[in-house]
């Protein structure tokens, strides 16, 4: 029976259609995609508290309302992701366990501080511009679930990243003092949104396995450079700059070429020692514990109704 369902999954895969819940699927495939979409999860539920720290502080009645919503759509985005990930058979509770102890990844670029208004911009535009870079493509993964999930995700991403762009468009037409915060903060965000597209591909261990079970379409370095040539063009409409004075588009190789980046940074920072990693998780499992009685609540009337359906 595993021979006919290895049989059935390999030619699922090379004639490009959906692996679903219920088909059978090799261990590794589950596991690796269990890994991808549940840190993609954190990922996005970690995500909300760099901009959560700016609603109180945001400069106007309609970018207070704007950045709730986005924040919003964060957490809606992490709720669909752990759904797709349940479909493969770990419950949300053990996922959940597995950020609160430390033990699973987040993206990298959610354990830098948001230290200014012009902050929201760049995120918005840089870090959400990246998230979209490399999430079109999943829109396609070989996994029913986490594609259909990525489909919703993208085209609220892609609103994500105009407002983001708007705030830095703003800035850059404001005062002096608000050209240099908004350059500030591209500076300081540039080359960690380069790092969310993962390590280069000659050190990233599972790229190959994850493109040849289509999962990925495109290595973390095409993605990358894909990224870089399009914030390239679109930060001359801003009238600020990039901080890469060796950005260029080379014409034989028909790339964008950045400079290399702090790799002995990406690790420290994925391996939990990033500026904000302790204060990122430290209040997720404050709000977990805070958000005790909610859950309780809800299964205390779940159970309720479930018995007077019995009567
Ligand atoms: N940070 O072999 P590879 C968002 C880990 S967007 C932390 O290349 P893979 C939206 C990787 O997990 C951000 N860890 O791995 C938003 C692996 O470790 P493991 C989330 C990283 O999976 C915007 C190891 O390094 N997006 O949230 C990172 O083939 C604004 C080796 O790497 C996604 O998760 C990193 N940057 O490729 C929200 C997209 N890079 O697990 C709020 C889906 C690599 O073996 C505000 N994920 N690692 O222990 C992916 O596309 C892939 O997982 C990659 C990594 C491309 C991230």
């Amino acid at each position: 029976e595993e021979q006919a369902g290895l049989e059935r999954f390999n030619a699922l895969i090379a004639e490009d259609s959906r692996i679903e819940p219920r088909d059978w699927m090799p261990e590794a495939y589950r596991k690796t995609l269990t890994r991808q979409i549940s840190q993609h999860a954190h990922s996005e539920i970690i995500g909300m508290q760099p901009e959560a720290n700016w609603i109180t502080r945001a400069p106007s009645l309609k970018r207070k309302a704007i950045l709730i919503a986005k924040v919003q759509d964060e957490a809606g985005h992490g709720l669909y992701l752990y759904s797709a990930a349940e479909t493969l058979g770990t419950p949300r509770d053990v996922l959940n366990e597995q950020l609160l102890s430390g033990k699973a990844k987040y993206s990298s670029i959610f354990n830098y501080p948001a230290r200014s208004w012009a902050d929201m911009g760049a995120i918005g535009w840089l870090v959400d511009g990246a998230a979209i870079a490399n999430q079109v493509p999943l829109c396609r993964a070989s996994y029913g679930p986490y594609g259909r999930a990525m489909v919703r995700i993208c085209k609220e991403e892609s609103f994500h990243q105009r407002q983001g762009f708007e705030i830095l468009l703003e800035l850059a037409h404001g005062t002096e003092a608000q050209k240099t915060m908004a350059q500030d903060a591209i500076n300081r965000f540039y080359a960690p949104s380069l790092m969310m597209f993962g390590p280069p591909d000659t050190d990233s261990p599972n790229s190959q396995q994850s493109m040849e079970w289509k999962i990925k379409r495109f290595s973390n370095d095409e993605l990358r450079q894909r990224f870089v040539g399009m914030i390239a063009e679109q930060v001359k409409v801003l009238g600020l700059t990039l901080p890469d004075p060796e950005l260029r588009f080379d014409e034989e190789a028909g790339q964008w070429l950045h400079k290399d980046l702090d790799w002995d940074e990406f690790k420290a920072v994925i391996a939990g020692n990033g500026p904000c990693n302790a204060q990122r998780l430290e209040r997720r499992r404050e709000a977990h514990e805070n958000g005790a009685w909610v859950r309780e609540a809800a299964a205390a009337y779940a159970a309720k109704k479930a018995q007077k359906a019995q009567v």
